[in-house]
């Protein structure tokens, strides 16, 4: 297939767009590298230094002898995107080109405009340069599970069935972020939901959980080729911020209560998620929404598990509980369907102790680079 990743430099889009290349598949990934930018503005360095895009597709051509064509260039820059698409001729475009972090969206004003304008024009641009430059691609969005919020019922997969005054009728899932970042993904799936019937676009929409880890077949070939692993409070995801809150000798920082649960996932599973939708088109007019995430638990059985790895190595680790920095349920209900992705055949890769300790050794040669300014939370709502 001729796939075409859209933030192809990010923490999931660069894994991607080796896991395709390395299947055969033409792979052009484009980024503008809006999140080295921004964290670089934020002192939020990753853990691990990763070359840039351009650099690393060479040492991954170089080493694999797949190779993958990048573009550098902003996808909120219409024409841009267009001339991209057209060149292309993408069967796939996998559109993970947004501001991703919840606190980072919440910190001022210019950061709530630029996550806003960044993501919502990004979206809009992706469809429509679909609509005029390849109007029969599968567009595979990147959405979130914290679209849905944490209702008092069964979260369903993206649509419900609601029976009103004796009449039915089937409607998006109802959505209350916790964040700005988030509400920017309700918008994004109301936008694509509306060309889908506008157009016939065919569209996944990903409602993805927290992912965790680091290794991938690709990337464990060359430290180089590793993604870009962010530990702090703004970019860095709760598993793999408290493995090197682990390995630095700092206490788990669990914000609140701890009793908040999401879906997680292995990286591992996020690229065979990402390929199973992209090898089952939805046809044409389709809206189809997975829950991606394979397994639930909250902070605390999190803290707990990670403590229990750290011992088995020797590491001290401790847990603290912070005043929670963000507005959200801290011990609630949560029951999300998520059986569409294993029944187009995803294979789940659990969270074990083994893959606790093993992440554990990988982030330990890089101790001495752990910035212990960036652990504890910088933004507050
Ligand atoms: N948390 C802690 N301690 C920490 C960090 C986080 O207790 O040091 C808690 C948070 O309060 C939250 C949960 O852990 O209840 C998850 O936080 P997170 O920072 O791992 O994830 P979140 O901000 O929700 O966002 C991340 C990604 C985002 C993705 C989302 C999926 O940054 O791009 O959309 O996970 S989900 O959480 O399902 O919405």
């Amino acid at each position: 297939m001729r796939i075409l990743i859209l933030g192809g430099d990010g923490y999931l889009g660069w894994p991607t767009a080796m896991h395709f290349a390395a299947r055969g598949h033409a792979v052009t990934a484009v980024d503008n590298y809006l999140r080295r930018t921004l964290a670089l503005q934020t002192r939020s360095e990753p853990l691990i230094a990763a070359p840039d895009l351009e650099q690393r597709a060479e040492i991954f051509r170089e080493i694999s002898g797949f190779g993958l064509d990048v573009r550098i260039g902003d996808c909120a820059d219409y024409p841009f995107l267009e001339s991209v698409m057209r060149e292309t001729q993408p069967e796939v475009v996998v559109h993970y080109a947004e501001q991703p972090s919840a606190p980072y969206s919440m910190r001022g004003y210019s950061e709530a405009a630029l996550t806003l304008r960044n993501n919502l024009a990004t979206t809009l641009n992706v469809v429509w340069a679909i609509r005029e430059a390849a109007p029969s691609c599968h567009l595979i969005k990147l959405g979130t599970m914290g679209e849905y919020g944490t209702p008092d019922i069964e979260i369903e997969e993206g649509w419900i069935e609601i029976e009103h005054k004796g009449r039915r009728d089937r409607f998006l899932y109802p959505r209350q972020a916790g964040s700005l970042y988030h509400t920017t993904k309700i918008m994004d799936t109301d936008l694509i939901w509306f060309y889908v019937r506008m157009w016939n676009l065919q569209a996944t929409d990903l409602m993805q959980g927290p992912v965790y880890g680091l290794s991938t077949p690709e990337a464990d070939r060359d430290e180089r080729l590793l993604p870009n692993f962010h530990y702090d409070d703004l970019f860095g995801t709760i598993v793999n911020r408290f493995l090197v809150q682990a390995v630095a000798g700092i206490p788990l920082t669990v914000y609140g209560q701890g009793g908040q649960t999401r879906g997680y996932l292995n990286l591992l599973d996020t690229l065979q998620c990402v390929e199973l939708a992209a090898s089952h088109p939805p046809g044409a007019g389709q809206l189809r929404i997975l829950n991606q995430f394979t397994e639930c638990f909250t902070v605390n059985d999190l803290a707990a598990w990670v403590q229990r790895a750290g011992h088995s190595l020797d590491l001290r680790v401790e847990i603290q509980h912070l005043k929670n920095p963000r507005k959200e349920a801290e011990k609630h209900f949560y029951q999300p369907a998520h059986s569409g992705l294993l029944e187009l055949g995803l294979r789940p890769h659990p969270l074990t102790e083994e893959i606790l300790c093993s992440m554990l050794k990988r982030i330990l040669p890089f101790k001495n680079r752990i910035d212990r300014e960036q652990i504890y939370p910088r933004v507050r709502w």
